[in-house]
């Protein structure tokens, strides 16, 4: 008998746990990142498919017993890396419950008519080099590879050499329209990130869309100097303007109903506890269900940040570094998953995940887990043992229905 989903899951529960912040810090590329990719290997091997990682540093794993050639398959999978102090499931349970699924699969004697794949992307999170979901918008060649390969890390690593570290050749990463058209579907299970599920009473849904989102970063602008000789009337403080400008992304999301503006991360430079700094970056995220309102805040709040800065004698400075669309997923897709799966609630999603990325190429869907928390990006982020599993029987029903 294999291992159940949250025994599955129980193998990685010691891979990249951070004792600062709390929860899982599993950056693309870490030694604990590189430990999840090779842990979800060798159990791709286990299980008889025949794995490889490509050079968008996307792992395959094919289990095609009758030896279709590699079109139209169905391929289910999702991401290992985490966002900083990241919870236990974001990524690892959609990674789990695929092999479980096979498992499931191969206990129902199913042999696949179709070739059915494993799949595990790099950098979904983007918490290491900024842009979410980089190893599908690789893929999909929604992002250019010359961007992704001069893109740099906090410490000032670029992709290129952190991705040449892992064992990848930067001139293989890029679109890649072979590896695209061996996909008939994807399908990705997730850990749910909110409350939906709670609130509908139901362990297992079906996505309906996956609203779009932003990522900017902004810059303001002072003069560095000495907090002890400095008078308040010669200060141009530029942690006292960002501080302001934090305020006014709070205050334009609020007058534009079902909008999402976050700011994560927020760093005074040179950032001493006795020097006024003389910036701060910080970055903001920003969601919306409709993209022209997503447009709208963030240039309302280009607006009123320029004016709240001034009056520190400060500047700032607006720079989108990745956005997509809000997705409605494949819609015969999305009713083929419902209909393997009757009485499951379809639900909407306000996070990201590489099934909207593919979305743009390929049929896509996903299926949520309920999450009794609610919450996620935090190490309170939690899904039942009973409920792993009832995610892993959905998504082997799922794609039974696919390719049995
Ligand atoms: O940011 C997101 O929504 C996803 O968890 N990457
Ligand atoms: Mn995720
Ligand atoms: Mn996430």
């Amino acid at each position: 008998m294999s291992d159940t989903t949250a025994g599955l899951l129980s193998q990685i529960a010691g891979t990249g746990r951070d004792e600062v912040r709390g929860g899982f810090s599993r950056p693309v590329f870490s030694a604990a990142e590189r430990e999840l990719l090779e842990w979800a290997r060798e159990q791709c091997t286990r299980r008889g498919l025949d794995a490889e990682v490509d050079g968008n540093g996307v792992l395959w794993a094919w289990w095609n017993p009758a030896g279709h050639s590699l079109v139209d398959a169905v391929v289910t999978g999702s991401h290992l890396d985490s966002v900083p102090g990241g919870g236990a499931f974001d990524g690892p349970l959609g990674v789990a419950s695929a092999l479980r699924a096979v498992d499931l699969l191969r206990e129902r004697d199913v042999v696949p008519a179709r070739p059915l794949a494993v799949a595990v992307f790099p950098e979904e999170e983007g918490s290491r080099f900024g842009i979410a979901c980089l190893g599908s918008r690789l893929l999909t060649g929604a992002l250019p590879a010359e961007r992704a390969l001069a893109l740099r890390d906090p410490d000032g690593t670029t992709f290129a050499d952190a991705a040449r570290r892992a064992g990848l050749s930067p001139d293989r990463i890029g679109r890649d329209d072979a590896a695209l058209a061996r996909i008939g579907a994807f399908v990705e299970l997730h850990v749910e990130q909110g409350r939906g599920l709670i609130d509908l009473g139901a362990p297992v849904a079906v996505a309906s869309s996956m609203i779009g989102h932003g990522r900017w970063r902004i810059t303001v602008r002072g003069q560095g100097n000495h907090a002890g000789t400095t008078l308040l009337a010669d200060r141009r403080d530029p942690v006292v303007a960002a501080a302001q400008v934090v305020l006014v992304v709070r205050a334009v999301a609020a007058e534009h109903p079902d909008t999402r503006a976050t700011v994560g991360r927020f760093q005074p430079v040179p950032g001493g506890t006795n020097v006024i700094a003389s910036r701060v970056d910080l970055w903001l995220d920003v969601r919306h269900p409709v993209d022209a309102v997503t447009a709208q805040v963030v240039e309302e709040i280009a607006r009123r940040a320029a004016d709240a800065v001034a009056g520190e004698g400060c500047t700032v400075e607006l720079h989108e570094e990745s956005s997509s669309p809000t997705v409605a997923f494949d819609a015969a897709l999305r009713d083929r998953v419902s209909g393997a799966l009757p009485g499951a609630p379809l639900l909407a999603t306000g996070a990201g995940h590489d099934a909207g990325i593919l979305a743009e190429r390929v049929p896509s869907a996903m299926l949520f887990v309920r999450n009794p928390t609610g919450i996620s990006h935090s190490p309170e982020e939690h899904v039942e043992d009973d409920d792993a599993e009832r995610g892993s029987v959905a998504l082997a029903d799922v794609l039974q229905s696919l390719v049995g």
